[in-house]
């Protein structure tokens, strides 16, 4: 039994849902963040000083905060060598992409989200939705540019990196907005949309 704490609303506990589906674990969740609060009770804080979500518990007691590294530890632990490639190589060529979606993509595109998605039309600053899709535009095409290559984020095959990836652009798809055509990356999302995990997160609209 897996525990949660976390909002579906938000992207970093979808990825820690998928993961769980991925691996057929059993997950319990609890709303935690945003109007459900919690996070900022001193009990949770002394299991996350963030008072952030997502959080874990798994077996043992054992908890973990950070969506990324809760995958990873998913991965590493009840994967078997699939989604947590054996292969060093193949390995870290999806932590990397991981990191790249922590550090590059998701900061780029946030204000876009929050702006179009989380903010009343008359509050909007456009000039904040105009920087936010202009620094992820390039972004994007070094993503296409990769998946022109390779049938998923590591290579042939999906592993841990694809959540992370997939949660971020199944986000930035949902924004109205005005996109060029990406062929490689629609080509991976929809694959990543028919799988049995990816039910209860890539099909529930944003927020
Ligand atoms: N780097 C952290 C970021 C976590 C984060 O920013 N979580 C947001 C939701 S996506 C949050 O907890 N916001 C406050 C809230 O929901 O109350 C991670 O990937 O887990």
């Amino acid at each position: 039994m897996l525990r949660l704490w976390g909002r579906t609303s938000s992207i970093n506990v979808r990825k820690v849902i998928w993961t769980a589906q991925e691996l057929g674990l059993t997950l319990q969740r609890t709303d935690a963040g945003g109007q459900f609060g919690l996070v900022r009770e001193p009990e949770y804080l002394g299991h996350n000083p963030n008072g952030l979500v997502p959080l874990i518990e798994d077996e043992g007691g054992f908890r973990l905060w950070e969506s990324n590294v809760i995958v990873r530890y998913l991965c590493a632990r009840y994967a078997h060598g699939g989604l947590y490639p054996d292969d060093l190589e193949a390995r870290f060529i999806a932590e990397q992409w991981m990191d790249w979606q922590q550090t590059a993509l998701n900061p780029a595109g946030r204000d876009a989200f929050i702006q179009l998605i989380r903010t009343p039309a008359a509050e909007r600053d456009e000039a904040r939705i105009i920087h936010s899709v202009n620094a992820t535009m390039p972004l994007l095409a070094m993503l296409d540019a990769r998946l022109s290559a390779h049938a998923y984020i590591a290579g042939d095959k999906f592993t841990m990196a694809d959540i992370p990836l997939g949660c971020e652009i199944h986000r930035w798809l949902a924004l109205p907005l005005q996109r060029p055509v990406m062929p490689n990356v629609d080509r991976w999302y929809q694959s990543l949309t028919e799988r049995t995990g990816a039910r209860g997160v890539l099909d529930q609209g944003i927020s």
